[in-house]
């Protein structure tokens, strides 16, 4: 049997497969009715397809993915609904929303055009989308004709800037949505690596989790996702344990702050790697050219941390590099080479080495290897044989010490964060910790079943009541704030009859 990454998005007439049970089936039907009429006021015809992509909790491993190491998320019951219909009399694309707070963009039915990034519109991840579709089609040598225009419309579940991936989710979605219009359909790990690929439009450096996961995820199972190349395997979660996904209402703009802290974070790994592999015996502009990650230099930190009696990459970092933050002339010394140069194809990075005045080098480095060996390690207490007790024990520490990691080496997390993962262990939470990019948004939690209604109800005492009663939210939304998750499935393409 094909391994389920090799497998085309699944195409369905009716919303079972994907919304399950009846009450959610029920409540899908009404967001789709909605979405077709509105589409039919806005566009005066009917839409042709409809896609979905759902948004993901990532469980451990952050700030990983990007330097090539394995990531374990779930996909979660929010998604975003995309109905599409080609319109050839119109040379535009029109991008319009079920909710008022997104207004209608218009683009030319273009697929060379650049994304103004200067002017953040939400429509832009569909143009990620729409070029993605393109660039990749070409690269295939697949005829795409002469452009046309795409009526669409949009309806999104997955909570904006919450560390949830509403972006990937949207970014998915619209490029399969596309491609139904197209008629062709690709294997989920080639469309996992094109949306990644597509999402960087947007300015941000961002590794494939996100787009992998909202593509491959399976029912009731979380993946392990491993990258170059991408793989999804299924694990999964012990029974008695419970996912409690809880926002801190501190919005993360990734796109509008990325040259301090996204993409920051990305030369700094970048940095830290060339300066690993220089001290590690490589010729400045042998690292400089050929180290891309810190993954690419793991073999040599893992060799010298053999010749210390240890197999630890930390061990590398510890030894090698400055636990004081450098300054940019402190690495063009030890490169011998400006940082200009380095990074002179990127633009992105060039605003980053703008706006940073030094590079915590040791710190970052010394998370991501940590990191990456925290995913390894609840993957193998899931399926190993302690009893379940023990497992959700182990994987409750493991998340401890991630947030630990992302909150003080990677210095990713933010005050309501801090306060909000400190309420959920002060109420019984195995462990718990920031989750997606963080700098804001969302903190999970691993809760014994049994106590789930309980901790809920203490969240929302002792985190969100303050917040109603200061008028940051309305009450009756706090269930968008905080609510149990089980894992969902990935996207699908629904053609209805
Ligand atoms: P968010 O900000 O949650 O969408 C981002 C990246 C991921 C990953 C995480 C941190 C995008 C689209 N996603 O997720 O690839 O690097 O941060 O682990 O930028
Ligand atoms: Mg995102």
């Amino acid at each position: 049997m094909a391994r389920h990454e090799e497998l085309p998005v699944p195409v369905y007439s009716t919303l079972e497969p994907v919304y399950g049970d009846e009450s959610q089936v029920e409540e899908a039907q009404l967001r789709f009715d909605k979405l077709k009429s509105k589409f039919l006021d806005v566009f005066g015809h009917p839409p042709q397809f409809y896609a979905r992509s759902p948004g993901r909790v990532n469980l451990i491993g952050e700030h990983i993915d990007y330097e090539g190491y394995s990531v374990l998320p779930m996909a979660i019951r929010q998604d975003t609904i995309v109905a599409i219909r080609k319109n050839d009399a119109e040379k535009r694309l029109r991008i319009a929303n079920v909710s008022d707070k997104y207004s209608l963009c218009t683009y030319p039915a273009d697929p060379t055009q650049d994304i103004d990034l200067k002017n953040h519109k939400w429509g832009h991840y569909f143009i990620c989308g729409y070029k993605g579709y393109h660039e990749y089609a070409k690269s295939k040598g697949l005829d795409v004709g002469v452009p046309v225009g795409l009526d669409v419309m949009i309806d999104g579940t997955v909570p904006t800037g919450s560390g949830l991936s509403s972006s990937a989710a949207l970014v998915c979605c619209s490029t399969i949505a596309i491609m139904a219009t197209f008629d062709v359909n690709f294997p989920k790990k080639e469309i996992a690596q094109l949306t990644c690929e597509c999402e960087r439009h947007i300015g941000t450096q961002s590794g494939g989790m996100d787009q992998a996961i909202s593509v491959m995820a399976k029912s009731g199972f979380a993946e392990l996702i491993d990258f170059n190349p991408i793989r999804a395997t299924d694990v999964q979660l012990p029974a008695g344990g419970s996912f409690v996904i809880a926002h801190s209402l501190a919005e993360s703009q990734k796109a509008v702050t990325a040259a301090t802290n996204y993409n920051n974070r990305v030369v700094e790994c970048r940095l830290a790697a060339i300066l690993l592999g220089i001290k590690l015996g490589m010729k400045p502009q042998e690292a400089i050219s050929e180290v891309k990650t810190l993954s690419d230099v793991e073999g040599l930190c893992v060799s010298f941390a053999g010749r210390h009696g240890s197999s630890d990459p930390v061990l590398a970092v510890k030894e090698l590099l400055s636990e004081e933050p450098y300054t940019a002339e402190d690495i063009e010394k030890i490169i011998e080479e400006n940082l200009q140069s380095v990074f002179a194809d990127s633009q992105s990075s060039l605003d980053v080495l703008k706006a940073a005045t030094h590079y915590k080098l040791f710190q970052r480095a010394s998370h991501v290897y940590a990191e990456a060996k925290r995913v390894y390690a609840f993957k193998d207490a899931v399926s190993s044989n302690l009893s379940e007790e023990d497992k959700l024990k182990k994987l409750g520490n493991l998340m401890k010490e991630s947030h630990y990691s992302c909150s003080v080496l990677y210095e990713c997390s933010c005050p309501e964060l801090e306060e909000l993962v400190k309420v959920c262990r002060d109420n019984g939470a195995l462990g718990a910790r920031l989750t997606g990019a963080g700098w804001g948004g969302c903190a999970v939690a691993l809760v014994k079943e049994s106590i789930v209604p309980q901790f809920i109800l203490n969240l929302k005492e002792q985190f969100y009541h303050s917040r109603i009663d200061k008028g940051v939210i309305n009450k009756n939304d706090l269930g968008l704030y905080v609510f149990a998750s089980k894992p969902s499935s990935g996207a699908a393409i629904f053609k209805f009859l």
